[in-house]
């Protein structure tokens, strides 16, 4: 059986870092698109070379023609612009979405079967807007935030614990953003909730939410540290742990940005909710009970998410 193929459309930080992880993890073979003449040769070049030491099979190869991605499996996205000291994620909007306007209609002509995954931001309104212009079925479209605001939280639960962070769950709802929803009643340390460690007197009320708040800062921090852009390191390990639970049908319970229909009362938009992943793509939206606490702040940050897509929709009127 041939290998899987993988299309990575953007080969900047994350779009290199992606290449690396896939190759290293044997998921298939790879092609790195981007308009930057000679980087994703170059990339695709150096992680190939790193093959015999490392020991893997991939055939990987850089191009600026989207022939190339013919009948991926699986894209990911991360062209576009990213963050630097002072910008927000919705700052990026104008520029990002005409980047996803081209490769919605790459991938539109040349890879209509693909498992997309969009990382571009912001990322709730850039998958939308990636879905619209590629016209794929909405459950093969979906954005990462989740998997790696998840992440972010569990790091930061199990320095707090002092316990592997094996045994940290976590989940984070609602959009990619400084409104997104870190669900301390939903997470838990080998299956203990939150509040009762503290009832359980291993951490305090305050401690949480210090931790929720580094969370939903956690993309800042990185940007104020590096200065010159944003995080790829976890944002790419994240979109691989999707990508995979697609390629080996895990069926995995991921958060995700999947498209919402009738679930958690929202009609036809993309926001940050827990998925199964499976072959089917996103094959489930697990459409969980929250409470009133959480739904205000889940309302808020979808209030905030059908601002980016009003403003896509009054930047290109092709949009629906
Ligand atoms: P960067 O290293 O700048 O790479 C972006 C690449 O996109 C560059 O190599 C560009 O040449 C390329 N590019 C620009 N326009 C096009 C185009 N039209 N077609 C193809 N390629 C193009 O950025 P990065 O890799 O650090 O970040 C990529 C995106 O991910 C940014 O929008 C970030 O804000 C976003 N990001 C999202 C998360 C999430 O959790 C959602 C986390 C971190 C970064």
């Amino acid at each position: 059986m041939a290998r899987p193929k993988i299309a990575l459309i953007g080969a900047g930080q994350i779009g290199g870092t992606l290449a690396h992880l896939a190759a290293m993890k044997e998921l298939g073979d790879i092609v790195l698109f981007d308009i930057a003449e000679g980087v994703p040769e170059g990339k695709s070049l150096d992680i190939a070379e790193s093959g015999p030491s490392e020991g893997f099979d991939a055939r990987l190869k850089g191009t600026q023609d989207y022939a190339d991605i013919a009948g991926a499996d699986v894209c990911i996205v991360t062209a576009g612009v990213a963050r630097k000291p002072g910008m927000s994620r919705d700052d990026l909007l104008g520029i990002n979405l005409k980047v996803m306007k081209s490769v919605g209609e790459g991938i539109r002509d040349n890879a209509p079967d693909a498992f997309v995954i969009c990382i571009t931001n912001p990322l709730d309104a850039m998958v939308w807007a990636l879905q619209q212009f590629s016209g794929l079925p909405a459950h093969k479209v979906c954005g990462m935030a989740g998997v790696l605001d998840s992440a972010r939280f569990r790091h930061f639960l199990s320095l707090e614990f002092d316990v592997s962070m094996k045994d940290v769950t976590a989940f984070v709802l609602g959009g990619h953003g400084d409104t997104m929803v870190p669900s301390v009643r939903y997470s838990t340390v080998a299956g203990i909730p939150l509040p009762d460690l503290i009832e359980m007197g291993w951490t305090t009320k305050e401690k949480l939410d210090a931790i929720v708040q580094r969370t939903r800062d956690g993309g800042a921090e990185i940007v104020g540290l590096l200065k010159t852009g944003s995080a790829y390191y976890a944002p790419a390990t994240s979109a691989i742990e999707m990508a995979e639970a697609y390629l080996k049908d895990q069926k995995r319970v991921l958060p995700c940005a999947a498209y919402c229909d009738g679930e958690f009362g929202l009609n036809g938009m993309y926001v940050g909710v827990p998925t199964v992943i499976g072959a089917g793509g996103v094959e489930k939206v697990v459409n969980i009970k929250l409470n009133k606490e959480e739904q205000e702040m889940f309302d808020t940050s979808v209030k905030a998410v059908k601002g980016l897509v009003e403003a896509c929709k009054a930047i290109d009127g092709s949009l629906a």
